[in-house]
Protein backbone atom coordinates (compact mmCIF):
# COMPACT_ATOMS: atom_id res chain seq x y z
CA UNK A 1 0.00 0.00 0.00
CA UNK A 2 1.53 3.38 -1.11
CA UNK A 3 2.16 5.77 2.02
CA UNK A 4 0.82 8.82 2.02
CA UNK A 5 2.94 11.56 2.14
CA UNK A 6 1.06 13.65 5.01
CA UNK A 7 1.43 10.25 7.30
CA UNK A 8 5.13 10.19 6.84
CA UNK A 9 7.06 12.18 9.77
CA UNK A 10 10.71 13.14 10.42
CA UNK A 11 12.88 10.24 12.04
CA UNK A 12 15.41 11.75 14.18
CA UNK A 13 18.25 9.12 15.07
CA UNK A 14 19.63 9.34 18.49
CA UNK A 15 18.23 11.15 21.78
CA UNK A 16 21.70 12.48 22.74
CA UNK A 17 22.41 16.23 22.97
CA UNK A 18 21.95 16.65 19.11
CA UNK A 19 19.02 14.45 19.27
CA UNK A 20 16.85 16.98 22.28
CA UNK A 21 18.22 19.80 20.23
CA UNK A 22 16.75 18.48 16.72
CA UNK A 23 13.15 17.42 18.84
CA UNK A 24 13.06 21.30 20.31
CA UNK A 25 13.74 22.39 16.57
CA UNK A 26 10.69 20.57 15.24
CA UNK A 27 8.68 20.90 18.00
CA UNK A 28 9.13 24.59 17.80
CA UNK A 29 8.24 24.31 13.76
CA UNK A 30 5.21 22.11 14.63
CA UNK A 31 6.18 19.40 12.55
CA UNK A 32 5.47 15.57 13.04
CA UNK A 33 8.21 13.79 14.27
CA UNK A 34 9.66 10.79 16.17
CA UNK A 35 12.66 9.37 17.94
CA UNK A 36 14.52 6.29 17.81
CA UNK A 37 17.68 5.24 19.58
CA UNK A 38 19.37 1.60 19.99
CA UNK A 39 20.17 2.29 23.78
CA UNK A 40 17.19 1.36 26.34
CA UNK A 41 17.57 4.34 28.14
CA UNK A 42 19.83 6.95 26.22
CA UNK A 43 20.76 10.01 27.95
CA UNK A 44 18.27 13.01 27.87
CA UNK A 45 15.11 10.93 27.97
CA UNK A 46 14.33 12.50 31.46
CA UNK A 47 14.78 16.08 29.67
CA UNK A 48 12.75 14.66 27.18
CA UNK A 49 9.85 13.25 28.88
CA UNK A 50 9.36 16.35 30.82
CA UNK A 51 9.74 18.95 28.74
CA UNK A 52 8.07 17.46 25.44
CA UNK A 53 6.35 14.64 26.71
CA UNK A 54 4.15 14.07 23.37
CA UNK A 55 6.71 13.00 21.40
CA UNK A 56 6.89 9.49 20.45
CA UNK A 57 10.76 7.40 21.39
CA UNK A 58 11.17 4.38 19.93
CA UNK A 59 14.14 2.57 22.10
CA UNK A 60 16.41 -0.44 22.02
CA UNK A 61 16.85 -1.00 18.64
CA UNK A 62 16.56 0.49 15.14
CA UNK A 63 13.29 -0.64 13.37
CA UNK A 64 13.80 -1.13 9.71
CA UNK A 65 10.15 0.05 9.45
CA UNK A 66 10.43 3.25 11.26
CA UNK A 67 13.18 4.48 8.53
CA UNK A 68 11.54 3.26 5.60
CA UNK A 69 8.69 5.12 6.13
CA UNK A 70 10.70 8.39 7.28
CA UNK A 71 9.99 11.61 5.29
CA UNK A 72 13.64 12.39 6.34
CA UNK A 73 15.77 11.07 8.74
CA UNK A 74 18.13 13.59 10.75
CA UNK A 75 21.07 11.44 12.16
CA UNK A 76 22.96 12.00 15.54
CA UNK A 77 26.62 12.39 14.68
CA UNK A 78 26.96 9.57 17.49
CA UNK A 79 25.35 7.03 15.20
CA UNK A 80 27.18 6.29 11.04
CA UNK A 81 25.32 6.39 8.05
CA UNK A 82 26.79 3.13 7.51
CA UNK A 83 24.36 1.67 10.24
CA UNK A 84 23.05 -1.45 8.40
CA UNK A 85 19.32 -0.14 8.94
CA UNK A 86 20.04 3.76 8.01
CA UNK A 87 22.25 2.35 5.28
CA UNK A 88 19.01 0.47 3.82
CA UNK A 89 16.64 3.54 3.97
CA UNK A 90 18.56 5.87 1.89
CA UNK A 91 19.54 3.03 -0.56
CA UNK A 92 15.82 3.27 -0.63
CA UNK A 93 15.09 6.82 -1.42
CA UNK A 94 14.54 7.94 2.17
CA UNK A 95 16.34 11.35 2.95
CA UNK A 96 18.97 11.68 5.23
CA UNK A 97 20.59 14.89 7.10
CA UNK A 98 21.82 16.01 10.22
CA UNK A 99 21.86 19.03 12.70
CA UNK A 100 24.33 20.80 10.95
CA UNK A 101 22.90 20.87 7.36
CA UNK A 102 19.58 22.14 8.84
CA UNK A 103 21.35 24.77 11.04
CA UNK A 104 23.34 26.03 7.83
CA UNK A 105 20.10 26.15 5.65
CA UNK A 106 18.55 28.36 8.07
CA UNK A 107 21.25 30.46 9.22
CA UNK A 108 21.81 33.77 7.03
CA UNK A 109 24.87 35.39 9.14
CA UNK A 110 28.76 34.06 8.17
CA UNK A 111 30.03 30.89 9.79
CA UNK A 112 32.94 30.00 10.55
CA UNK A 113 33.83 26.79 10.35
CA UNK A 114 37.09 24.48 11.85
CA UNK A 115 37.47 20.98 12.10
CA UNK A 116 40.82 18.55 11.94
CA UNK A 117 41.96 15.51 13.99
CA UNK A 118 43.24 17.79 16.64
CA UNK A 119 43.34 21.41 18.24
CA UNK A 120 39.60 22.09 16.94
CA UNK A 121 38.80 23.04 20.54
CA UNK A 122 41.92 24.94 21.03
CA UNK A 123 41.30 27.23 17.86
CA UNK A 124 37.99 27.77 18.29
CA UNK A 125 38.72 28.79 22.21
CA UNK A 126 41.72 31.46 20.84
CA UNK A 127 38.94 32.47 17.79
CA UNK A 128 36.32 33.37 20.82
CA UNK A 129 38.74 35.15 22.83
CA UNK A 130 39.55 37.18 19.97
CA UNK A 131 35.81 37.91 18.94
CA UNK A 132 35.30 38.98 22.42
CA UNK A 133 37.71 41.75 22.09
CA UNK A 134 36.60 42.94 18.40
CA UNK A 135 33.41 43.48 20.39
CA UNK A 136 31.13 41.30 17.50
CA UNK A 137 28.39 39.01 18.45
CA UNK A 138 28.98 35.89 17.87
CA UNK A 139 27.34 32.17 18.65
CA UNK A 140 29.03 29.03 19.20
CA UNK A 141 27.67 25.73 18.68
CA UNK A 142 29.01 22.37 17.42
CA UNK A 143 31.32 19.71 18.49
CA UNK A 144 32.25 21.12 21.66
CA UNK A 145 32.54 19.56 25.16
CA UNK A 146 32.14 20.84 28.76
CA UNK A 147 30.31 24.43 29.17
CA UNK A 148 30.75 25.21 25.77
CA UNK A 149 28.25 22.04 25.15
CA UNK A 150 26.03 23.17 22.33
CA UNK A 151 24.06 21.43 19.73
CA UNK A 152 24.68 24.25 16.68
CA UNK A 153 20.09 23.95 16.31
CA UNK A 154 20.34 25.73 19.90
CA UNK A 155 21.61 28.38 18.65
CA UNK A 156 18.81 29.52 15.94
CA UNK A 157 16.77 29.60 19.41
CA UNK A 158 18.96 32.44 20.27
CA UNK A 159 19.29 36.39 19.60
CA UNK A 160 20.44 36.67 15.88
CA UNK A 161 24.61 36.71 15.90
CA UNK A 162 26.58 38.54 13.48
CA UNK A 163 28.72 35.10 12.82
CA UNK A 164 28.58 31.91 14.09
CA UNK A 165 31.78 29.90 14.74
CA UNK A 166 31.07 26.04 14.59
CA UNK A 167 33.57 23.33 15.68
CA UNK A 168 32.44 20.28 13.45
CA UNK A 169 33.94 16.84 13.64
CA UNK A 170 33.96 14.60 10.70
CA UNK A 171 30.53 12.50 11.84
CA UNK A 172 29.23 15.98 11.76
CA UNK A 173 30.22 16.89 8.27
CA UNK A 174 29.11 13.03 6.87
CA UNK A 175 25.56 14.15 7.21
CA UNK A 176 25.94 17.83 5.97
CA UNK A 177 25.29 18.48 2.25
CA UNK A 178 26.67 22.19 1.61
CA UNK A 179 27.73 23.92 4.40
CA UNK A 180 28.19 27.26 2.58
CA UNK A 181 30.23 28.44 4.81
CA UNK A 182 32.06 32.01 5.05
CA UNK A 183 35.53 30.57 5.88
CA UNK A 184 36.47 27.03 6.80
CA UNK A 185 39.92 25.16 8.07
CA UNK A 186 40.88 21.68 8.07
CA UNK A 187 43.58 22.46 10.56
CA UNK A 188 45.50 19.08 10.42
CA UNK A 189 45.11 15.30 9.58
CA UNK A 190 45.98 12.12 11.56
CA UNK A 191 44.20 8.49 12.20
CA UNK A 192 41.08 8.68 14.73
CA UNK A 193 38.00 6.88 14.64
CA UNK A 194 39.36 3.89 12.47
CA UNK A 195 36.54 2.23 14.23
CA UNK A 196 33.99 4.26 12.55
CA UNK A 197 35.72 4.40 8.74
CA UNK A 198 37.33 1.92 6.31
CA UNK A 199 40.83 4.03 6.20
CA UNK A 200 42.50 7.73 6.56
CA UNK A 201 41.00 8.45 2.36
CA UNK A 202 37.48 7.49 4.03
CA UNK A 203 38.14 9.80 6.94
CA UNK A 204 39.23 12.96 5.22
CA UNK A 205 35.94 12.33 2.65
CA UNK A 206 33.80 13.01 5.75
CA UNK A 207 35.95 16.15 6.52
CA UNK A 208 36.63 17.74 3.12
CA UNK A 209 33.21 18.02 3.28
CA UNK A 210 33.28 21.18 5.28
CA UNK A 211 34.80 22.85 1.80
CA UNK A 212 30.88 22.50 0.15
CA UNK A 213 29.82 25.81 -0.91
CA UNK A 214 32.41 28.00 0.91
CA UNK A 215 33.38 31.02 0.16
CA UNK A 216 37.17 31.27 1.39
CA UNK A 217 39.35 28.93 3.04
CA UNK A 218 42.25 28.82 5.90
CA UNK A 219 44.72 25.74 4.61
CA UNK A 220 47.81 24.30 6.14
CA UNK A 221 50.31 24.76 3.97
CA UNK A 222 52.58 22.01 4.45
CA UNK A 223 49.21 19.70 4.13
CA UNK A 224 47.70 19.27 0.40
CA UNK A 225 44.62 17.85 1.82
CA UNK A 226 44.02 21.39 3.33
CA UNK A 227 43.20 22.33 0.11
CA UNK A 228 39.53 22.50 -1.58
CA UNK A 229 39.44 21.39 -5.28
CA UNK A 230 41.86 23.70 -7.19
CA UNK A 231 38.81 24.52 -9.71
CA UNK A 232 38.00 26.32 -7.05
CA UNK A 233 38.82 30.16 -7.36
CA UNK A 234 38.34 31.56 -3.63
CA UNK A 235 40.11 33.38 -1.38
CA UNK A 236 43.30 31.17 0.45
CA UNK A 237 44.74 32.10 3.57
CA UNK A 238 47.50 29.87 4.77
CA UNK A 239 49.44 29.06 7.77
CA UNK A 240 52.33 27.15 8.49
CA UNK A 241 55.59 27.44 10.66
CA UNK A 242 57.66 28.44 7.96
CA UNK A 243 58.36 31.98 6.47
CA UNK A 244 55.06 33.27 5.53
CA UNK A 245 54.35 34.45 1.93
CA UNK A 246 51.37 36.73 0.53
CA UNK A 247 48.10 36.06 2.89
CA UNK A 248 50.04 33.64 4.81
CA UNK A 249 50.62 33.65 8.80
CA UNK A 250 53.72 31.96 9.77
CA UNK A 251 56.92 32.26 11.80
CA UNK A 252 59.94 35.12 11.19
CA UNK A 253 63.17 34.86 12.86
CA UNK A 254 64.67 38.20 13.89
CA UNK A 255 68.25 38.61 16.13
CA UNK A 256 67.63 35.07 17.42
CA UNK A 257 64.03 35.75 18.36
CA UNK A 258 61.17 33.95 16.80
CA UNK A 259 57.73 36.21 15.69
CA UNK A 260 54.39 35.11 14.47
CA UNK A 261 53.95 37.14 11.57
CA UNK A 262 51.55 38.19 8.74
CA UNK A 263 53.35 38.04 5.11
CA UNK A 264 56.21 40.61 5.57
CA UNK A 265 54.73 42.06 9.36
CA UNK A 266 55.61 41.17 13.04
CA UNK A 267 52.35 40.16 14.84
CA UNK A 268 53.50 39.15 18.41
CA UNK A 269 56.80 37.18 19.83
CA UNK A 270 56.36 33.33 20.18
CA UNK A 271 57.70 34.26 24.20
CA UNK A 272 54.77 36.32 24.19
CA UNK A 273 52.39 33.27 24.07
CA UNK A 274 51.22 31.33 27.48
CA UNK A 275 50.62 28.08 25.81
CA UNK A 276 53.27 25.37 24.75
CA UNK A 277 54.50 23.20 22.47
CA UNK A 278 54.91 24.27 18.67
CA UNK A 279 50.94 22.79 17.57
CA UNK A 280 49.81 25.11 19.87
CA UNK A 281 52.03 28.22 17.76
CA UNK A 282 50.16 26.16 15.01
CA UNK A 283 46.90 26.75 16.27
CA UNK A 284 47.41 30.40 17.08
CA UNK A 285 48.29 31.08 13.42
CA UNK A 286 45.16 28.94 12.50
CA UNK A 287 42.95 31.31 14.70
CA UNK A 288 44.67 34.35 13.57
CA UNK A 289 43.94 33.74 9.95
CA UNK A 290 40.66 32.77 10.37
CA UNK A 291 39.51 35.99 12.77
CA UNK A 292 41.51 38.19 9.63
CA UNK A 293 39.41 36.26 6.81
CA UNK A 294 36.30 37.89 8.33
CA UNK A 295 38.11 41.45 8.79
CA UNK A 296 38.71 41.44 12.70
CA UNK A 297 41.41 44.07 13.30
CA UNK A 298 45.30 43.14 14.48
CA UNK A 299 44.88 44.73 17.72
CA UNK A 300 42.12 42.45 18.86
CA UNK A 301 44.19 39.41 17.96
CA UNK A 302 47.33 40.90 19.78
CA UNK A 303 45.59 41.29 22.78
CA UNK A 304 43.79 37.83 22.39
CA UNK A 305 46.21 35.92 21.47
CA UNK A 306 48.91 36.58 24.45
CA UNK A 307 46.34 36.23 27.02
CA UNK A 308 45.21 32.86 26.24
CA UNK A 309 46.31 30.47 28.79
CA UNK A 310 45.06 27.14 26.79
CA UNK A 311 42.05 24.96 27.98
CA UNK A 312 41.88 22.35 30.73
CA UNK A 313 43.01 18.56 30.04
CA UNK A 314 44.70 19.85 26.73
CA UNK A 315 49.07 19.64 28.15
CA UNK A 316 47.87 21.52 31.13
CA UNK A 317 50.58 22.12 34.11
CA UNK A 318 49.34 20.30 36.78
CA UNK A 319 52.01 20.54 39.80
CA UNK A 320 55.73 20.19 40.88
CA UNK A 321 56.47 17.12 43.00
CA UNK A 322 60.32 17.14 44.70
CA UNK A 323 61.19 18.43 41.70
CA UNK A 324 59.13 16.14 38.77
CA UNK A 325 56.43 18.13 36.84
CA UNK A 326 53.00 16.42 35.91
CA UNK A 327 51.13 17.68 32.88
CA UNK A 328 47.39 16.82 31.86
CA UNK A 329 46.78 15.94 28.79
CA UNK A 330 43.81 13.83 28.72
CA UNK A 331 42.07 15.51 26.00
CA UNK A 332 44.87 13.79 24.00
CA UNK A 333 42.53 10.99 22.49
CA UNK A 334 44.70 10.00 19.81
CA UNK A 335 47.88 9.19 18.56
CA UNK A 336 48.57 12.44 16.85
CA UNK A 337 47.41 14.26 19.39
CA UNK A 338 49.97 12.28 22.23
CA UNK A 339 52.58 12.74 19.54
CA UNK A 340 52.39 16.47 19.36
CA UNK A 341 52.22 16.99 23.14
CA UNK A 342 55.25 14.44 24.00
CA UNK A 343 57.18 16.55 20.96
CA UNK A 344 55.12 19.74 22.57
CA UNK A 345 56.75 19.17 26.34
CA UNK A 346 60.13 17.23 25.51
CA UNK A 347 61.21 20.50 24.02
CA UNK A 348 60.62 22.17 27.03
CA UNK A 349 62.38 20.23 29.86
CA UNK A 350 65.56 19.33 30.47
CA UNK A 351 65.07 16.02 31.57
CA UNK A 352 62.57 13.05 29.95
CA UNK A 353 59.08 12.22 30.00
CA UNK A 354 57.22 9.45 31.52
CA UNK A 355 54.28 8.82 29.48
CA UNK A 356 51.06 7.67 30.66
CA UNK A 357 48.49 6.26 28.24
CA UNK A 358 45.86 3.75 27.10
CA UNK A 359 41.85 3.34 27.11
CA UNK A 360 40.13 2.44 24.59
CA UNK A 361 42.43 2.53 21.22
CA UNK A 362 39.53 3.12 18.56
CA UNK A 363 41.48 0.60 16.27
CA UNK A 364 44.52 2.90 15.47
CA UNK A 365 48.19 2.26 14.63
CA UNK A 366 50.08 3.16 17.70
CA UNK A 367 53.46 2.49 16.17
CA UNK A 368 53.56 5.63 15.54
CA UNK A 369 53.79 6.90 19.29
CA UNK A 370 57.79 4.95 18.79
CA UNK A 371 59.65 8.10 17.26
CA UNK A 372 58.93 10.77 19.61
CA UNK A 373 59.07 8.22 22.88
CA UNK A 374 62.18 7.23 21.61
CA UNK A 375 63.19 10.84 21.38
CA UNK A 376 61.59 12.56 24.39
CA UNK A 377 60.00 9.50 26.63
CA UNK A 378 61.93 7.21 29.38
CA UNK A 379 59.50 5.03 30.62
CA UNK A 380 55.69 4.43 29.69
CA UNK A 381 52.76 3.36 31.92
CA UNK A 382 50.08 1.85 30.41
CA UNK A 383 46.42 1.91 31.68
CA UNK A 384 42.76 0.68 30.11
CA UNK A 385 40.97 -1.57 28.01
CA UNK A 386 44.31 -1.77 25.32
CA UNK A 387 46.95 -1.76 27.09
CA UNK A 388 48.86 -4.39 25.96
CA UNK A 389 47.89 -4.28 22.18
CA UNK A 390 49.61 -0.67 22.67
CA UNK A 391 52.21 -2.56 24.15
CA UNK A 392 52.89 -5.17 21.66
CA UNK A 393 53.15 -2.33 19.18
CA UNK A 394 56.36 -0.38 20.94
CA UNK A 395 59.71 -1.43 20.18
CA UNK A 396 60.95 -3.72 23.12
CA UNK A 397 63.63 -1.61 23.97
CA UNK A 398 60.55 1.01 25.41
CA UNK A 399 60.36 0.12 28.88
CA UNK A 400 56.85 -0.82 29.72
CA UNK A 401 54.98 -0.63 33.34
CA UNK A 402 51.40 -2.09 33.40
CA UNK A 403 48.40 0.02 35.97
CA UNK A 404 45.75 -1.43 37.22
CA UNK A 405 44.26 2.54 38.05
CA UNK A 406 44.87 5.91 37.41
CA UNK A 407 46.44 5.99 40.84
CA UNK A 408 48.89 3.12 40.59
CA UNK A 409 49.93 4.80 37.28
CA UNK A 410 51.05 7.81 38.79
CA UNK A 411 52.53 5.82 41.68
CA UNK A 412 54.13 4.07 39.12
CA UNK A 413 55.50 6.78 37.04
CA UNK A 414 56.71 8.86 40.26
CA UNK A 415 58.78 5.87 41.08
CA UNK A 416 60.41 5.73 37.70
CA UNK A 417 60.63 9.51 37.38
CA UNK A 418 63.90 11.50 38.49
CA UNK A 419 64.44 15.45 38.95
CA UNK A 420 63.90 17.33 35.59
CA UNK A 421 61.34 14.65 34.31
CA UNK A 422 57.63 15.42 33.59
CA UNK A 423 55.26 12.64 34.05
CA UNK A 424 52.59 13.56 31.14
CA UNK A 425 48.90 12.13 30.97
CA UNK A 426 48.25 11.71 27.17
CA UNK A 427 46.49 8.67 26.71
CA UNK A 428 45.67 8.49 23.42
CA UNK A 429 42.88 6.34 23.35
CA UNK A 430 39.48 7.31 24.33
CA UNK A 431 38.38 7.22 28.10
CA UNK A 432 35.44 4.86 28.09
CA UNK A 433 36.88 2.10 29.22
CA UNK A 434 37.41 3.45 33.08
CA UNK A 435 35.82 6.72 33.41
CA UNK A 436 32.83 8.86 32.08
CA UNK A 437 34.70 11.05 29.74
CA UNK A 438 38.14 12.61 29.09
CA UNK A 439 37.50 15.47 31.46
CA UNK A 440 36.85 12.47 34.40
CA UNK A 441 40.06 11.03 33.31
CA UNK A 442 41.80 14.24 33.71
CA UNK A 443 40.39 15.10 36.98
CA UNK A 444 40.92 11.28 38.60
CA UNK A 445 44.80 12.26 37.36
CA UNK A 446 44.94 15.53 38.93
CA UNK A 447 43.59 14.31 42.09
CA UNK A 448 45.79 11.42 42.13
CA UNK A 449 48.83 13.85 41.75
CA UNK A 450 47.56 15.76 44.73
CA UNK A 451 47.89 12.76 47.07
CA UNK A 452 51.43 12.60 46.35
CA UNK A 453 52.08 16.23 47.56
N1 LIG B 1 24.53 6.18 20.44
C1 LIG B 1 24.01 4.92 20.41
N2 LIG B 1 22.79 4.74 19.84
C2 LIG B 1 22.08 5.75 19.35
C3 LIG B 1 22.61 7.06 19.40
C4 LIG B 1 23.85 7.25 19.94
O1 LIG B 1 24.63 3.96 20.88
O2 LIG B 1 20.96 5.50 18.86
C5 LIG B 1 25.85 6.39 21.07
C6 LIG B 1 26.91 6.76 20.05
O3 LIG B 1 27.54 5.67 19.51
C7 LIG B 1 27.84 7.69 20.85
C8 LIG B 1 26.96 8.26 21.95
O4 LIG B 1 25.75 7.52 21.90
O5 LIG B 1 28.88 6.95 21.45
C9 LIG B 1 26.68 9.75 21.82
O6 LIG B 1 26.24 10.02 20.51
P1 LIG B 1 25.23 11.22 20.17
O7 LIG B 1 25.14 11.36 18.72
O8 LIG B 1 23.97 11.01 20.93
O9 LIG B 1 26.03 12.44 20.84
P2 LIG B 1 25.46 13.86 21.27
O10 LIG B 1 25.14 13.90 22.71
O11 LIG B 1 24.41 14.28 20.34
O12 LIG B 1 26.78 14.74 21.08
C10 LIG B 1 27.22 15.00 19.76
C11 LIG B 1 28.74 14.89 19.71
N3 LIG B 1 29.10 13.52 20.12
C12 LIG B 1 29.64 12.64 19.22
O13 LIG B 1 29.86 12.91 18.08
C13 LIG B 1 29.95 11.27 19.75
C14 LIG B 1 29.35 15.91 20.64
O14 LIG B 1 30.76 15.88 20.46
C15 LIG B 1 28.84 17.31 20.27
O15 LIG B 1 29.30 18.24 21.22
C16 LIG B 1 27.31 17.32 20.26
O16 LIG B 1 26.83 16.30 19.37
C17 LIG B 1 26.73 18.68 19.83
O17 LIG B 1 27.05 19.01 18.54
C18 LIG B 1 31.54 15.31 21.50
C19 LIG B 1 32.49 14.24 20.95
O18 LIG B 1 32.94 13.39 21.71
C20 LIG B 1 32.39 16.41 22.16
N4 LIG B 1 32.84 14.28 19.67
C21 LIG B 1 33.80 13.39 19.04
C22 LIG B 1 35.23 13.88 19.21
O19 LIG B 1 35.44 15.09 19.46
O20 LIG B 1 36.16 13.05 19.03
C23 LIG B 1 33.52 13.30 17.55
P1 LIG C 1 40.11 18.65 19.39
O1 LIG C 1 38.98 19.56 19.73
O2 LIG C 1 40.36 18.56 17.91
O3 LIG C 1 40.04 17.32 20.06
P2 LIG C 1 41.82 20.08 21.30
O4 LIG C 1 42.13 21.49 21.04
O5 LIG C 1 40.81 19.75 22.33
O6 LIG C 1 41.45 19.37 19.92
O7 LIG C 1 43.18 19.33 21.66
C1 LIG C 1 43.16 17.92 21.93
C2 LIG C 1 44.58 17.39 22.04
O8 LIG C 1 45.19 17.38 20.76
C3 LIG C 1 45.48 18.24 22.92
O9 LIG C 1 45.38 17.81 24.24
C4 LIG C 1 46.86 18.00 22.31
O10 LIG C 1 47.39 16.79 22.82
C5 LIG C 1 46.56 17.77 20.83
N1 LIG C 1 46.68 18.93 19.94
C6 LIG C 1 46.17 20.17 20.08
N2 LIG C 1 46.44 20.93 19.00
C7 LIG C 1 47.09 20.15 18.12
C8 LIG C 1 47.62 20.34 16.80
N3 LIG C 1 47.51 21.50 16.16
N4 LIG C 1 48.25 19.29 16.21
C9 LIG C 1 48.36 18.09 16.83
N5 LIG C 1 47.88 17.85 18.07
C10 LIG C 1 47.25 18.85 18.72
Amino acid sequence: MAIESDERFIVIVGLGGTGLSCARYFSGLGEKFKIIDSRENPPGLLELKQSMPEVECELGKFSPQTLLRARQIVVSPGVSIKTREIADAIAAGVPVTGDIDIFSKQVDRPIIAVTGSNGKSTVVAILVEILKKSGIKFGLGGNLDGENFKPALDLLAEEKKDLYVLELSSFQLETTENLGAEVVSILNLSEDHMDRYDNLEDYLRAKQRIFRGCKQVVINRDEQYSYPDAEREIPVWDFGFGRPGINGFGLLEENGDQYLAYQYEKIVSVSELKVIGQHNISNVLAAIALAMAVDVELDSIKKAITEFTGLPHRCQWVADVSGIEFYNDSKGTNVGATVAAVEGLGQRISGHIILIAGGVGKGADFSSLVPVINKWGKEVVLIGQDATEMAASFSPDIKTHFANDMQDAVKLAMEHAAVGDAVLLSPACASFDMFDNFQHRGQSFIRCVETLQ
